[in-house]
């Protein structure tokens, strides 16, 4: 019996995860490693599920995504696809069939939870069996914040320091059941961004006279988001994140061309939220690159951050999600 006769497809489920000490530019573009470590949290409520199904007969990778040929996304794929068939010593085709539960490119991390599923997958499906450390270091290749949803609850991606990236992965910090924190979205425009991700972390790294700085103060930041986690202290966390976050902006706001992720939603719900706290209401924004403006909060607090953010002008819709569980097989 062939490896493909006793595996050959696998479905794999994963969640999108969002940074609060976050992730903005690379020290290796090739490797795709990071410039900065990260500290995340995985949620619950959306997710991507993948089914990884081999294809002997086919001479190259195909990607289905929400029911659509997605031939723009097949090389980034395949190369993911390729780190695992080298380990499992085969060459077969594969075909991907993969679904989002939420919008995909608008800034909710659809890339992340697609390849954390994608790698979690096809591993199955090549037979193989990885080490959660060594499917993080896979899935940072295919997208750098899924290396961090192969994992749940509270995650931190290190940035390591390896010519060969074997020490940049992520690692969990903390379970979702020992803080089980809350997230609600503020979806304030829907579809595609205008630049991507990988693009705009170019360009902040190649124009911003503030990415510097930004890199310079990752460490300071991941020792506080680290310990505000380690002790529950809700308040030290929401300090930490907004800065970093903004910290971030700022860099990205001051590349050439300039990159406003932002829309006059996102800016009126930022401070909505800081409103919200300052009145005692224990919730926190974060913002990745996108319009949406992702607002954390403690247990309890959540239908008043809701019906706040539903009363702001522009909100199209509300996302709800507790955190969740890492990339797992179905
Ligand atoms: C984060 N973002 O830490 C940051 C904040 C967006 C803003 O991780 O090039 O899609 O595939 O490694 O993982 C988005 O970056 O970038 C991201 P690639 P990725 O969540």
């Amino acid at each position: 019996m062939t490896t493909s006769d006793r595996h050959g497809r696998a479905v794999a489920r994963a969640g999108a995860n969002f940074a609060l000490v976050k992730y903005w530019g690379k020290a290796d573009e090739r490797l795709n490693v990071p410039a900065v470590g990260s500290i995340s949290i995985t949620l619950d409520a959306l997710f991507t599920e993948t089914e990884v199904e081999l294809a002997p007969k086919q001479r190259s990778d195909e990607i289905v995504l929400d029911g659509k040929r997605r031939d723009e996304d097949l090389a980034k794929i395949t190369a993911c696809v390729d780190l695992l068939r080298r380990k499992a010593g085969i060459d077969t085709r594969v075909r991907v069939a993969s679904r989002n539960n939420f919008p995909t490119g608008a800034g909710l991390a659809s890339s992340a939870s697609g390849f954390a599923a994608l790698v979690r997958a096809a591993e199955a499906a090549f037979g193989l069996t990885l080490s959660p450390r060594e499917r993080s270091i896979v899935a940072r290749q295919g997208s750098g914040s899924a290396a961090r949803s192969i994992f749940g609850g509270f995650v931190e991606m290190h940035a390591g320091s390896a010519p060969d990236g074997s020490d940049s992965f992520a690692e969990p910090l903390l379970e979702s059941t020992a803080w089980p924190l809350e997230v609600v979205i503020a979806v304030t425009a829907k579809g595609e961004k205008e630049v991507g991700s990988r693009s705009g972390m170019t360009r902040s790294a190649s124009s911003s006279p503030y990415y510097a700085a930004w890199v310079a103060g990752q460490p300071p930041d991941l020792a506080a988001g680290r310990a505000a986690i380690r002790a529950r202290d809700f308040a030290a966390l929401a300090d930490v994140a907004e800065h970093n976050c903004l910290k971030m902006h700022a860099a990205a706001l001051a590349a050439r061309p300039p990159l406003v992720y932002w829309n006059g939603a996102t800016v009126e719900c930022l401070h909505a939220v800081r409103r919200l706290r300052a009145g005692g209401v224990p919730v926190f924004f974060t913002i990745d690159a996108g319009p949406q403006l992702k607002a954390v909060c403690a247990p309890g607090a959540r239908a008043e951050v809701e019906r706040t953010l539903r009363a702001v002008p522009g909100v199209l819709e509300l996302l709800a999600s507790t955190l969740g569980r890492g990339a797992e097989l179905r």
